[in-house]
């Protein structure tokens, strides 16, 4: 999850220049153990079926099979040794450039803290269990890891040019909240989703959202909500089709960009290819 309250302005005490911290794994309580396996029970009971094959064989691979907290460099021996990737602790959300350079060094960031019992549905700010059950098993997919470095790379590149907003709805719209297309039907592939029950079942099942396909540019200039279900949904094709839309020339994309403005959550677009064209009910009780 990303864009929450707030970021720190430093890096806090015992964090490194580079915003890492030791993960100090001995500091967990029983209880944060046990609120990780009760997640995790419940994600699993919902994603079965929902979300993407490469999600569940993640999991496998890093034998991350709910029995507590994952110690981060045991959990990162496994993943380098498929993809290159390390998984890093932080103490939180950290500033843009800091996230894309450790994205661009095949390095994830994760919050070390976990949510509260009582908090279990949602929070604004992302936990090791946003972070490790939502982003990692997908990084252990070849595809799907160089998508994210080349995001990271992107993003060192647009910090450069004042494209940050653009880039960060293509996170948002895809490693956050994308669906993919699969023989078996749409699937879940954002962590944004696979870390909520709740969501999980909307984003497949509900009448009310749009889903539409996915499209470079027309993400990149789709404003979202970061404090609800979202109201619509981008379907990519496949991990390739990701890959291979990061690897296009992003200059002559952002010049485009800056002249067109952006585009509201719900205003379906002419050149759109719609699945479904939703009745936006959840937004419309919202609001009510
Ligand atoms: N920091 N820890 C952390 N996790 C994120 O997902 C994250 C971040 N900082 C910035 C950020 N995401 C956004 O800029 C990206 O979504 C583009
Ligand atoms: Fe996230």
């Amino acid at each position: 999850m990303s864009n929450a309250t707030h970021v720190f302005e430093a890096p806090p005490e015992g964090c490194a220049a580079d915003w890492t911290q030791d993960q100090r794994f001995n500091d967990y309580s029983g209880e944060d153990h046990a609120t990780w396996v009760t997640l995790y029970e419940r994600q699993m009971q919902v994603l079965k079926g929902r979300a993407h094959p490469a999600f569940f064989k993640g999991l496998d691979a890093l034998d991350l099979h709910g029995r507590g907290v994952p110690d981060f460099e045991a959990m990162s021996d496994r993943l380098e040794a498929l993809t290159g990737w390390r998984v890093v602790a932080v103490p939180g959300l950290v500033p843009d450039a800091v996230f894309f350079e450790h994205l661009a060094n095949r390095r994830f960031c994760a919050g070390r803290f976990i949510r509260k019992a009582d908090q279990l549905d949602y929070l604004q700010e992302p936990d090791v269990f946003h972070d490790v059950f939502g982003h990692v098993p997908l990084l252990c997919d070849p595809v799907f890891a160089d998508y994210m470095v080349e995001y990271g790379k992107g993003g060192l590149r647009a910090a450069g040019q004042g494209q940050l907003a653009n880039l960060a709805r293509l996170y948002w719209y895809t490693v956050e909240f994308g669906l993919i297309e699969t023989a078996e039907g749409l699937r879940i592939l954002g962590a944004g989703i696979v870390s909520s029950a709740s969501e999980s079942r909307f984003c497949l099942e509900s009448a009310s959202p749009h889903r539409v396909a996915f499209d470079l540019e027309r993400v990149m200039r789709t404003l979202y909500r970061i404090d609800d279900f979202q109201q619509i949904y981008f379907v990519i094709p496949s991990l390739q089709a990701l890959l291979d839309a990061t690897l296009a020339d992003f200059s002559a994309l952002y010049e485009r960009l800056a002249r067109l403005p952006d585009i509201p959550i719900t205003a379906l677009q002419p050149t759109d290819r719609v699945i479904t064209c939703g009745d936006q009910a959840h937004a419309a009780a919202r609001d009510a």
